[in-house]
């Protein structure tokens, strides 16, 4: 092979560093602009660079290759091609339907993978590919790049315990430039005055303990919610989805001391009588200290579900600690909620859902506005403001036949940011439910720990 010069030279004429003024995604000035896609259209540059990239690593230590998308991904296909090690990929956003899977390809857990980068800059989304790809019991040890941009993601990456492997960085391809003539003095000095200022750092973000969320919060049901959990060391909140009076007091009765709320669809018990069903219930909710979550999902005018909340059979004001409502009404329509907390349904778990990226922009406008909504049910992160329940949760399966989408609790914790997980069915249709209640507050627990 030619020297690495001469290499860097010939990928330099397929245009892949500008120079001049660029306005960077961050909104940064910055005096160059780096953009390898271009090295994918030259095969034979494509296959050096792929060779350029193994002869600096420890190959045996990997049992796979990975490359961040999108840039990344024919080096590291070329690179597997070259080095037979083989290839996964990592999708940008989990599959909407079915498997909900990060990594497409085969592999085993327990094995090491090599990152592939084309650029790095303040190393997140380095940072965040490698999360996800632990999240799938996967190592990762080291990481190759193609060209560093020295605003400190290598010292980053190196600070947390990964080898990362640059093959060019800017100032040496400033050198080779210069050398060449194809950058002046000025020019190299104003990318030097850059370099030295523009060391970026990005916030990791971190997941609030339970205790942050305390002082932040002071809706009595939040506060209520929160001591629950940090005093029963749970996140967890039973659905109770059964059908008969006795069904939901035996349950109650069984996962009561593990969870801190227990949720209803109070319309479904076909016995309903308020003195049989919601006496009872009530005197298990303060034997167990659990709360009571009434599932309605009011959606509505506010007159109509001011009724709904007040009367008929259910008269759910008198009983429910907080319910669950659409939003779809307007900020308004919640008014009536004065005596509850409201958990507004910003995202919903089903296939299909009408709860598209503008709507949940929406609708969390109206949740984090309105007085009265302590949290929403969301599958998407929110803000640290309101509390976020996550239903569609599971340890055994991945959906129902019905529509239903599930995740584990450790994917919920740690990609969500979620504060409080629901299980329905993962719990009451079990053969011992109590058992059940214990596996998923542990599990929940666990990945709550695991995530901060
Ligand atoms: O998006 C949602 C919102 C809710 S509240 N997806 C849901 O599954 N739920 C509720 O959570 C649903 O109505 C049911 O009561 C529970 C999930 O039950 P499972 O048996 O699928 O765990």
């Amino acid at each position: 092979m030619e020297s690495k010069k001469e290499f860097f030279l010939e990928c330099y004429k397929l245009g892949i560093i500008k120079f001049g003024r660029f306005t960077l995604k961050s909104g940064i000035e910055s005096p160059f602009y780096v953009d390898l896609r271009p090295l994918a259209s030259d095969p034979k540059i494509l296959k050096n660079l792929a060779n350029y990239l193994l002869e600096m690593l420890p190959l045996d230590n990997f049992d796979l290759i990975c490359g961040v998308p999108y840039a990344a991904l024919p080096m590291a296909t070329s690179m597997s091609l070259e080095s037979y090690i083989p290839l996964i990929i990592k999708r940008k956003e989990a599959k909407e339907y079915g498997t909900k899977k990060m990594i497409e390809g085969i592999y085993q857990k327990g094995q090491n993978c090599l990152l592939v980068e084309d650029v790095i800059t303040s190393g997140k989304s380095l940072v965040e590919t490698i999360a996800e790809v632990e999240q799938e019991d996967l190592k990762v040890s080291d990481i190759v790049v193609v060209l560093d941009r020295e605003q400190g993601g290598k010292q980053l990456l190196e600070s947390k315990g990964f080898n990362v492997h640059t093959l060019f960085n800017i100032s040496e391809v400033c050198d080779i430039l210069q050398e060449t003539g194809d950058l002046s003095d000025d020019e190299v000095n104003r990318i030097q005055d850059f370099l030295q200022g523009n060391h970026v750092q990005f916030e990791e973000k971190v997941k609030s303990t339970y205790e942050t969320k305390l002082e932040l919060l002071n809706h009595s049901v939040s506060i209520k919610l929160l001591e629950t959990a940090i005093s029963k060391k749970s996140n967890l909140i039973a659905s109770a989805d059964v059908t008969t009076t006795e069904e939901l007091l035996a349950l109650a009765e069984k996962v009561g001391p593990h969870i801190i709320a227990l949720k209803t669809h109070i319309d479904i018990i076909s016995d309903f009588e308020y003195t049989k069903t919601i006496v009872p219930l009530k005197a298990l909710a303060a034997k167990h200290q659990f709360l009571l979550m009434e599932d309605r999902k009011f959606a509505d005018i506010g007159n109509t579900q001011e009724l709904q909340f007040t009367s008929g059979v259910f008269k759910i004001t008198d009983w429910a600690d907080f319910v669950t409502s659409q939003v779809i009404g307007g900020y308004d329509s919640l008014n009536c909620f004065k005596n509850v907390g409201v958990v507004a349904i910003v995202g919903m778990s089903s296939k299909g859902t009408l709860t598209s990226n503008n709507y949940r922009e929406e609708a969390l406008k109206v949740a984090l506005s309105h007085p009265n909504v302590i949290g929403a049910v969301s599958q998407n992160t929110i803000p640290e403001e309101i509390l976020l329940f996550t239903p569609g949760v599971n340890l055994a399966d991945s959906g129902d036949g019905k529509g239903q989408q599930y995740n584990t609790p450790e994917h919920v914790f740690s990609k969500l940011h979620t504060d409080f997980i629901i299980v329905g069915r993962g719990i009451y249709q079990s053969e011992n439910p109590e058992l059940a209640a214990i596996e998923y507050k542990n599990a929940g627990w666990d990945a709550y720990l695991k995530s901060l």
